[in-house]
């Protein structure tokens, strides 16, 4: 390493991004030209405030106004979502793929605009679809103050602001995520990545909760309030509580708001009216309000439960999955914020050149920091070595200006009364000057703040399974690069690769061993990184080769598909013909990083089989190269709507029940005249994403609609299976049914490995066959893909094959497309038996009772026949395929005339 004498260092700092080296709510010449005449400044004191109402005329401000938003429009990549009519800031940074919109601003952009974020770099969290509410509709939106109450209500917008007094004060909303990118590099959670700028400050307007509370007078017994908004989710509309303690309290300042930074809210932001909870997590601050609920016991909300919790931290994902006692343990429940703290400047990747700078050149290091529960930010400390010494930092609280507000002051219609309240509601900005020559000989910045609590931030992390309330010291690390010193902050946000963490994990290091990753000085290499072998190993270990992009791209195609799950290469070729999932979904992997799917498909047993397709690694930049996100391929002009390689959206448009748990969901494809493009007897892939963890769900269905000449719509038949008190339910069909109509779901395929052609010909696995008798036994919602295969054999006059059906199901009004199939029967009875068997038949009906056992086997089916070229289809539950297969293997059928799909 070169070291270059101070002497020859000069004055200049210049940092690369980011302007001024001052704390940003200062007069710092930042004012943007494109902005409209200072109305309002986010430096606020030096300029003269006025707004939107004439009562808030006022020669100037002792506090900091919002700078005024830039123009905003909605963006193409949201025009095919639900959010079409959502307008958002291109800067915005992304965290859960187009949709739903989970977004931070870049670091150093939210700190520039200062104390007061604008609306278009405000952070989003929603968790589905933003609910549309037309401007003439505002004022009519009506929300209740109901439960254990007196004097229940059903209250307007109108009514809000007519009967009740109005407040302004500034607030800082947190997403109990933030900073949850660092958990994800020690060991994935259930959450998605956020950086450090999962928060924002606004000006909020609107009426005190407890003033709404007070006037319904709740009654004895009453210790929660909880709030519902109007976005339907997967899991129910989004609701949480909080106490209703806090919530009557005016030190905790909790606001019903219709205002943001003196506009009506953005729709992201809750238009028209949202809870605002000062000091607690942003998950409690529940956007489009629709209802506040005064109970006994705190919410039972879906969202309540399974978000915004610090489970302990031995819990893991896996285990999490069933234990509903511990998630619903309030114990573990967030609200108020800890106490915590980043650097903005200097901002990762940034250079600071050593090149003329002396012994007296300085470097700002500036961020914020925040406390929960209104306490204040009572120290930052900076260490350069470690945490063997600290140096205190200058902190400014630009909150505190608004307490120095006039009596009787009003902004945006609502009072600026904060001069009483002691209480902390706001980020709070700190800086230190240090000497170039020590960030020089340090190997890192670290930084932590206190609270008037005297809780200090915690050298270690807290790793928990949904990543939350992140709080360690932050820690910038510092590469000395001859002339210019590098600056790395510990991860970037999103799938965005960058930072020391990531970099040390990949080297080995462990990232829990208490020093950062680091191997300390003596200390042994420690043998094994944090995260326990629990998967399924599905590499061989004398696989040791190292693959380019360049050379799988050459396996790009249907002979020798290479395919590339969790970084390692895969060759397909020997499993094309045997893949239960068909060669197509192997062909359609070729060439690409399938992990997520690959995953989300595949048993243990799948998985294990892996090793011995094994062939390679991907190098590392290879597989960055590969992680591009995937393609939304414009399909608006597609003749057919299914592709083999990428995901198609289709518009969910109605759910019709069709029994008492079966639906029928149809979607709408890209324009009336698009084709489904699934051949008959296979299958297609359907994937959701759970809303809070953003995990794939992906099933395999056979749509209802004829895949061959269906146009424009698809109808896919689906069981739900809800959740029950000993059962967790599916969660597939749970999720959709509960998605909104005019909400997407993902499509893909065909897959399968069985085909039928027509005429008696059909392939299974990549082979002809000829078929004379098809039989089909099938159960519950097992007849979709058996419907496929006869009506294809039944609408074709010329086609001579039979077929015999078996549908065995609990009472008759389990029996799905009962109709369709009689119709069926009939008009070619010559050819089609139709035997519906029942296992808990009713008192009228006269076909076959019983599970369908050996016994019926052997009547209806019997042992094979020389020459028969019969084929047996099955699809049913698992012990009843299970069964099926035991009993036809009995009766001496072989393997490669039973056909499970
Ligand atoms: C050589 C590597 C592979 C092996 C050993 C394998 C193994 C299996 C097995 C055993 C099943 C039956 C279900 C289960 O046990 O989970 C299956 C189903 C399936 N696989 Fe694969 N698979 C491979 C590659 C792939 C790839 C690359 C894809 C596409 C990303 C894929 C997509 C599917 C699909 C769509 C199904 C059907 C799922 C369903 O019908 O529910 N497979 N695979
Ligand atoms: N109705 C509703 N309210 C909601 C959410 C949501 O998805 N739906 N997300 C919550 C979460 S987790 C956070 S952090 C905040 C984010 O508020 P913002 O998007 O206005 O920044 O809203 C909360 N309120
Ligand atoms: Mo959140």
């Amino acid at each position: 390493m070169e070291v270059l004498p101070l002497s020859q260092v000069g004055t200049e700092t210049s940092p690369t991004p980011g302007p001024g080296i001052e704390f940003p709510p200062s007069p710092a010449p930042t004012a943007k030209p494109s902005r409209a005449p200072s109305v309002r400044s986010s430096h606020g004191s030096e300029h003269s405030g006025s707004s939107d109402d004439g009562a808030d005329q006022q020669p100037s401000r002792p506090y900091p106004l919002p700078p005024v938003p830039q123009p905003i429009q909605v963006l193409p990549e949201d025009l095919k979502t639900p959010d079409n009519h959502v307008p958002r800031d291109s800067r915005l940074i992304r965290l859960t793929g187009v949709h739903p919109f989970n977004v931070e601003a870049p670091l150093s952009d939210l700190y520039d605009e200062g104390f007061l974020t604008t609306e278009n770099l405000h952070y989003v969290r929603n968790h589905g679809p933003v609910p549309r509410v037309e401007d003439a509709d505002v004022l009519d939106w009506t929300f209740t103050v109901e439960g254990m109450v007196e004097m229940p209500v059903t209250l307007t917008l109108r009514d809000l602001l007519r009967d009740y007094e109005q407040q302004t004060y500034p607030i800082t909303l947190v997403c109990a995520g933030n900073r949850r990118k660092e958990q994800n590099v020690v060991r994935k959670t259930k959450g998605f990545s956020w950086g450090a700028a999962g928060l924002s400050t606004a000006l909020w307007t609107g009426v005190p909760l407890g003033d709404l509370i007070a006037r319904a007078m709740p009654k004895r017994g009453a210790r929660y309030v909880c709030f519902e908004g109007a976005d339907k989710l997967p899991n129910g509309y989004y609701g949480t509580s909080i106490k209703l303690n806090w919530a009557i309290d005016p030190n905790r300042g909790v606001l019903v708001a219709h205002k943001m930074n003196g506009d009506a809210l953005h729709p992201d932001h809750g238009k028209p009216l949202r809870i605002v909870i000062p000091g607690q997590i942003g998950g409690r601050s529940v956007k489009w309000l629709k209802r506040i609920i005064v109970t006994s016991e705190p919410s039972d909300n879906w969202y309540h439960i399974y978000d915004n919790r610090v489970l302990p931290t031995m819990i893991t994902p896996e285990a999490s999955a069933d234990l509903p006692e511990t998630w619903a343990d309030e114990r573990y429940a967030i609200y108020d914020l800890n106490t915590n703290s980043a650097p903005c400047y200097p901002a990762h990747d940034e250079r600071l050149s050593l090149v003329n700078a002396t012994v007296e050149t300085t470097s700002k290091v500036r961020g914020y920091a925040y406390a929960g529960g209104g306490k204040r930010v009572t120290r930052v400390e900076i260490t350069l070595d470690k945490g063997k010494n600290w140096t205190l930092a200058d902190i400014r609280y630009p909150e505190d200006d608004y307490r120095l507000a006039p009596e009787g002051e009003t902004l945006y219609g609502g009072k600026v009364d904060l001069s009483w309240r002691e209480a902390c509601f706001c980020w709070c900005f700190w800086e230190l000057d240090v000497p170039v020559s020590d960030l020089r000989d340090a190997g890192d910045i670290m930084v932590r703040a206190m609270d008037d609590s005297m809780m200090v931030q915690p050298r270690d992390m807290y790793w928990s399974v949904l990543g939350m309330m992140n709080n360690p010291w932050y820690r910038i690390v510092i590469h000395n690069e001859g002339h210019n010193l590098r600056f790395e902050h510990p991860t970037q946000p999103a799938l965005i690769p960058g930072g020391w963490m990531e970099r040390v994990k990949k080297a080995g290091g462990n990232l829990s061993n208490g020093f950062w990753g680091e191997k300390m000085s003596g200390e042994e290499e420690t043998e094994t990184a944090e995260e326990p072998a629990r998967e399924i190993c599905m590499t061989k270990p004398e696989v040791k080769k190292s693959i380019a992009l360049e050379e799988l791209k050459k396996h790009d195609g249907e002979d020798e598909p290479w395919f590339v799950v969790n970084g390692h290469v895969y060759d397909g070729t020997k499993f094309l013909e045997g893949h239960p999932g068909g060669a197509a979904s192997i062909v359609g992997a070729a060439g690409q990083d399938v992990t997520e799917e690959f995953m989300a498909i595949h048993s243990e047993n799948a998985k294990a089989m892996m090793p011995d397709y094994h062939i390679g690694t991907l190098d590392k930049e290879s597989l960055t190269a590969l992680a591009e996100p995937e393609s939304e391929s414009s399909s608006a002009t597609r003749p057919v709507f299914l592709q083999p390689r990428v995901w198609s959206k289709a518009i969910l448009t109605a759910k019709r029940a069709v029994s008492s748990n079966s639906k029928i969901f149809t979607f709408r494809l890209d324009h009336a005249a698009q084709a489904v493009g699934l051949p008959v007897g296979q299958h297609l892939m359907l994937r959701l994403r759970d809303p809070v963890t953003r995990e794939a769900i992906i099933r395999a269905y056979t749509p209802l609609s004829d895949g061959t000449t269906a146009r424009g719509a698809l109808d896919v038949l689906v069981k739900i299976y809800p959740k029950t008190a000993d059962a967790p339910g599916g969660k597939m069909t749970q999720a959709l049914d509960s998605i909104p109509v005019g909400h997407f779901a993902d499509f893909k395929g065909p897959v399968g490995k069985f085909e039928y052609v027509g005429g008696g010909r059909c392939t299974v696995g990549g082979k002809e066959r000829l078929v004379r008798r098809f039989v089909m036994v099938c159960g519950g919602s097992g007849i979709t893909p058996i419907f496929q295969v006869l009506r294809a054999v039944m609408n074709d006059k010329d086609d001579s094959t039979s077929c015999l059906v078996l549908d065995g199901n609990r009472v008759e009004e389990d029996i799905l497309c009962k109709e369709e199939l009689d119709e069926m029967a009939a008009a070619n009875a010559e050819r089609c038996r139709l035997l519906y068997s029942l296992s808990k038949p009713g008192d009228q009906w006269t076909g076959l009772k019983g599970r369908m056992d050996k016994a019926l086997f052997e009547r209806e089916v019997g042992s094979p026949r020389d020459g028969a070229a019969d084929l047996v289809l099955i699809c049913g539950p698992p012990a009843m395929e299970k069964s099926v297969h035991e009993i036809f293997h009995d009766m001496g059928w072989r393997d490669e005339d039973l056909l499970f799909f």
